[in-house]
């Protein structure tokens, strides 16, 4: 048992602060999901935004679904808030003057996909128009992100896991994500108003999972206790997680002794 990452103490270990709520292109209530699996919609397809396509609900976490295309494999499912405005109810396409396509890397000829249409659709449970939120929340009007500032973020790599991240850089109206604990590997820019970065204790408000910050990024982190996990034996320790932006005072020390640390500091 790994215990309960705690925000509140690892944000008074590590001397950081949360980004405000009002940096975030996020409802401040986070929105009602009432999805089920197995529901049917319409949704862009994340790899041809152009494209429409008929998308099943194979997963539900906090305010978010997890969706796969119709017609495509079980290796690229996607994830989007359920007040996405890339998700919208069947029919909703037809009554735009648009035609449903098929996902990109269709399992089938090309030529089969009416009939194809036809038969998902066939007595499939489309997921009814009042359960889609009628609005995504407006982008706030500028990039208010600070560098250190910490929030939840998506992992791109493993879009099924929100964790705790830092604000690593800032380049116009993009936001360099870092990982706490993870090395670089994880790292992406992103708008500020990107959909896929949340603020602190939003997955709280969900019930969303979200993950403990990595262990990666320094040698000493094994002989110390996580004062931040909750429900584990052990005094206070210090936060294993890789310092970025501002360091902890504690920290300043160790980090400059070791100066091959693979540890990035912006
Ligand atoms: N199994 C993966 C999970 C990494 C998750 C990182 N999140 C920032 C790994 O260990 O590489």
């Amino acid at each position: 048992y790994q215990g309960h990452f705690s925000w509140e103490k690892y944000l008074k270990e590590t001397g950081a602060v949360a980004a405000p709520p009002h940096c975030f292109r996020q409802s401040t209530t986070p929105p009602v999901n009432e999805f089920k699996a197995g529901m049917k919609l319409e949704a862009q397809d994340p790899r041809n935004t152009t494209s429409t396509c008929i998308a099943t609900v194979v997963g539900l976490t906090g305010s978010r679904l997890r969706l796969r295309l119709d017609g495509s494999d079980n290796k690229n499912d996607f994830w989007r808030l359920v007040d996405s405005s890339e998700i919208q109810p069947i029919g909703n396409c037809e009554k735009n003057g648009g035609m449903l396509q098929p996902p990109l890397g269709f399992r089938l000829n090309a030529s089969s996909w009416p009939m194809f249409l036809l038969k998902t659709l066939n007595g499939a449970e489309m997921a009814p128009a009042r359960i889609f939120h009628k609005q995504e929340p407006p982008a706030p009007e500028q990039n208010s992100f600070q560098v250190g500032m910490k929030l939840e973020a998506v992992d791109r790599k493993n879009p099924h896991f929100i964790c705790p991240a830092t604000v690593g850089a800032l380049r116009g109206v993009e936001v360099l994500i870092t990982f706490d604990g993870w090395r670089g590997a994880f790292d992406y820019y992103c708008r500020y108003d990107s959909r896929d970065i949340f603020p602190v204790g939003w997955c709280a408000l969900t019930g969303d999972n979200l993950q403990p910050p990595g262990t990666k990024g320094a040698d000493y982190s094994k002989s110390l206790s996580t004062a931040w996990l909750e429900g584990t034996i052990g005094g206070p320790g210090r936060p294993i997680s890789k310092p970025r932006g501002k360091l902890p005072a504690s920290w300043s020390q160790k980090v400059q002794q070791n100066p091959t640390d693979p540890i990035k500091i912006p």
